[in-house]
């Protein structure tokens, strides 16, 4: 209730300049009133609303607004509520307005480790774990806990889903307890990631079957020395079973033996287990067609169907994989009956371009939660909602100022799916910016250009899948056991994954559905489901191919265009975010272009079909640094090849420096100069371009890219912009390393 009250009086103050009184009584004035139905009843019984946990009514009663709930935290809610209608300008006169969230259980997870790093997070270090304990500074945990509370968020795991199974250590208790006196003012209750082996690693049982009565006992009284020192914990999640964590299929055990020993645990306290459903073998035979990692989750869950306790919910990702840039809507979804179900949601952007590129991923949560399964929309079955946010310590908790309109989408879903993309994005962007169609614009089609340019027609991201899952690899999902396969190869491409004649996950689909995607398949999914000839034709009438080549050079088209639509918004966006989103832009139209290269000249080697607007193979204006008249720069192949133009690009191993030369051919004029060069993370190579004697740029490769070699991930693009040239000037770059950066380059394209 503090919060509230503190919460109101903030808002008000930052918006009209104007401090409120506080005051216990009623007054007589213009006032707002705050507080539980239970503590108002005497004051106002005219009150009388019929809310759940976590509503909250906004009510005009005589001069004064109120903002009631049943609990503190639904009055905290409401009183966000009633300052976001201020700040959006909505009409808050007459007011009687009751909302009530459409799932009781709203986390968001945070994969973050106990010695400060993050699993997938692209915002900087853990807010809470420094070296193996609770930060000494818990103050980003309050603020994040703020932040949270303003969308709505109700529970927040604290640590990786990949335990560290010190989380459960009895002296470690009283980090969880700092952390949670972090959150708890903020209606925010406390989650931990466990380890399902702790009761043998910690514990000093020689077993961790689920069945064994003493590993049962392990459990109750580990989880009331929990709720000793976090009495209000909100519960546990667990992953088992998964990429290397143990489960119950060390004891032939069922997910439900596993899940219901620690939700027995649990019970006593109130606590509840989010168990996921992200199960799956990730050393499957690739040469086996008729293996799927993607059946996996219905596989393992479906036939435990009614033998959940009630405290268990089942932790589902969106999509059968793990968060592509497109999957169809896990068939798991609904197809529980007896068991509480969450739909899993990545807001962090693992696979989307981490915390370097603009992509709203509300439209594509909402194609799932919309989905109709057959018998009934995806969102009709939810009972919890769990986002992974992995926010860091970074002034803008993502590394750059847009990914928190995912988070900010991601609250507004969890409270109501039935909000519609471009309500989100048009409430984030005037809270954020001010309103602005432009910027609504780009976070609506931001998805769609990442997806053109990364991985279209259901190919999933073509990322370097067994690495860090940035920078584009087309092949390295085939041929390992993390069965991410497309399995494209000269004749064609696709995963057949028809009842038919494939690995028979269509037919987990409920009929109706499963009828679609054999028969009349989307085409945003054709591959994902169907092994196809290049030459297939879609229901546009184009070839596959013919797409692919289209799809990505669209996508690159876009981005570029991003660029030069923000750039419209120059001083009507405050300086600073305006140059961050700026060079975030520049840098992803970059990207964008090595993507297109690399996939494009991917498909037409192995397809060996021409692309018939004769783009692909095709640069006017580029000049391969390996053609180029070299002193000390030396060629070298790069891996994977479709990385590099042609290819191929040079490197310097001379500590004095490399350069390499050309003249230039085409008309005289105004010229944009650009360089494709190699970014990786083991040092600053400087760079120097020089038109004759004179030198017009230079520059230092200091990005902090998730590489250390020569590939789709360090690939960086600098352009210079407005140079005069005439035919015969000679255009030189001069190179740098500094240590393990070679001041490597691809070529130089001039427009
Ligand atoms: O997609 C994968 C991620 C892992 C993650 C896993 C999961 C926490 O690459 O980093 O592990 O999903 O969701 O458990």
């Amino acid at each position: 209730m503090a919060s509230a009250r503190d919460e109101m009086l903030r808002g008000v103050r930052g918006m009209a300049g104007r401090t409120l009184r506080l005051e216990d009584a009623i007054p007589k004035e213009n006032a707002i009133v705050l507080g539980t139905l239970a503590d108002l009843h005497a004051r106002l019984p005219q009150l009388a609303a019929n809310l759940k946990e976590d509503a909250f009514l906004l009510k005009t009663v005589g001069s004064a607004i109120v903002v009631t709930a049943v609990n503190d935290r639904g009055v905290l809610y409401g009183v966000f509520a009633l300052l976001r209608k201020i700040a959006l300008g909505e009409s808050i006169e007459h007011l009687n307005e009751q909302q009530t969230p459409r799932a009781a259980i709203r986390w968001v997870n945070q994969w973050d480790n106990l010695d400060g790093s993050i699993e997938r997070g692209y915002g900087g270090q853990s807010i809470f774990w420094d070296n193996g304990r609770a930060r000494a500074d818990l103050s980003r945990v309050s603020e994040y806990g703020r932040l949270l509370a303003s969308l709505g968020i109700n529970g927040c795991a604290i640590n990786n889903v990949n335990a560290d199974r010190r989380i459960l250590l009895s002296d470690f208790s009283p980090q969880i307890a700092a952390i949670a006196a972090a959150l708890r003012p903020w209606g925010v209750r406390t989650v931990v990631s466990i380890d399902f082996g702790s009761p043998k690693s910690i514990g000093g049982l020689d077993t961790f079957d689920p069945l064994d009565p003493r590993v049962a006992a392990w459990w109750k009284a580990k989880m009331d020395e929990l709720y000793a020192a976090v009495p209000d914990l909100a519960g546990v999640v667990m992953k088992a079973d998964s990429e290397g964590r143990v489960g119950p299929s060390a004891y032939g055990r069922t997910h439900a033996d596993a899940a219901n020993v620690v939700a027995r645990a649990l019970q006593p306290h109130g606590g509840l287990i989010l168990y996921r459903g992200f199960v799956y073998d990730h050393h499957m035979d690739w040469n086996n067609p008729k293996n799927d990692r993607a059946r996996a989750a219905y596989d393992n869950f479906v036939s435990s169907d009614g033998k959940f306790d009630p405290n268990v919910v089942i932790q589902i990702k969106n999509g059968p994989i793990a968060f592509q840039v497109r999957e169809p809507a896990s068939p798991l979804l609904g197809a529980l009956k007896k068991t509480r179900q969450a739909i899993e949601l990545q807001i962090t952007q693992e696979y989307m371009g981490q915390g370097r590129a603009l992509v709203f991923l509300v439209p594509q949560w909402k194609e799932t939660l919309d989905f109709q399964m057959g018998d009934g929309r995806v969102s009709g079955f939810l009972d919890a909602f769990a986002g992974v946010a992995n926010v860091g310590l970074d002034e803008n908790w993502f590394g750059n100022p847009m990914s928190q309109v995912n988070l900010y989408g991601y609250g507004r879903l969890a409270w109501n799916p039935d909000l519609s993309a471009r309500q989100i994005a048009g409430e984030w962007t005037a809270l954020t910016f001010g309103s602005s169609e432009t910027i609504v614009r780009l976070l609506l089609s931001s998805w769609r250009t990442y997806e053109n340019y990364t991985g279209p027609l259901g190919l999933q991201t073509l990322t370097d899948i067994v690495g860090n899952h940035y920078g584009v690899a087309v092949e390295a999902s085939e041929r390992n056991g993390w069965g991410q396969w497309h399995r494209a190869d000269e004749k064609g491409v696709g995963m057949d994954r028809t009842v038919e004649t494939g690995t028979g996950y269509i037919g987990q689909y409920r009929p109706a559905v499963a009828r679609i995607f054999q028969a009349n398949c989307p085409d945003d999914l054709l591959l994902f489901f169907h092994h196809v000839p290049y030459g297939y034709r879609l229901h546009s009438g184009k070839t596959v191919i013919q797409t692919i080549y289209d799809l990505h050079y669209e996508g690159a088209e876009a981005v570029e265009g991003y660029v030069r639509e923000w750039k419209t918004l120059e001083g009507r966006v405050d300086e600073q975010r305006y140059t961050q989103v700026l060079h975030q832009l520049e840098y992803q139209a970059g990207q964008a272009q090595v993507w297109r290269d690399a996939v494009t000249n991917w498909f037409f080697r192995t397809s060996n079909i021409a692309d018939e607007k004769h783009r692909v193979g095709n640069y006017p204006g580029r000049v391969e640094a390996e053609a180029m008249t070299l002193s000390g720069y030396e060629a070298v192949a790069v891996t994977p090849w479709e990385t590099a133009s042609g290819g191929k690009a040079v490197e310097c191993h001379h500590a004095q420096g490399c350069s390499a030369s050309f003249y230039f051919e085409g008309e005289p004029g105004w010229h944009t100069i650009r360089v494709q060069y190699f970014d990786q993370s083991n040092g600053a190579a400087r760079y120097q371009v020089f038109v004759g004697a004179q030198r017009v740029d230079e520059w230092r490769a200091d990005d902090r890219l998730p590489t250390k070699r020569l590939d789709g991930t360090s690939s960086a693009r600098r352009t210079i912009s407005g140079i005069a040239l005439r035919k015969g000037d000679e255009i030189r770059i001069d190179g740098t390393p500094d240590q393990g950066e070679t001041a490597a380059f691809d070529y130089v394209e001039i427009r």
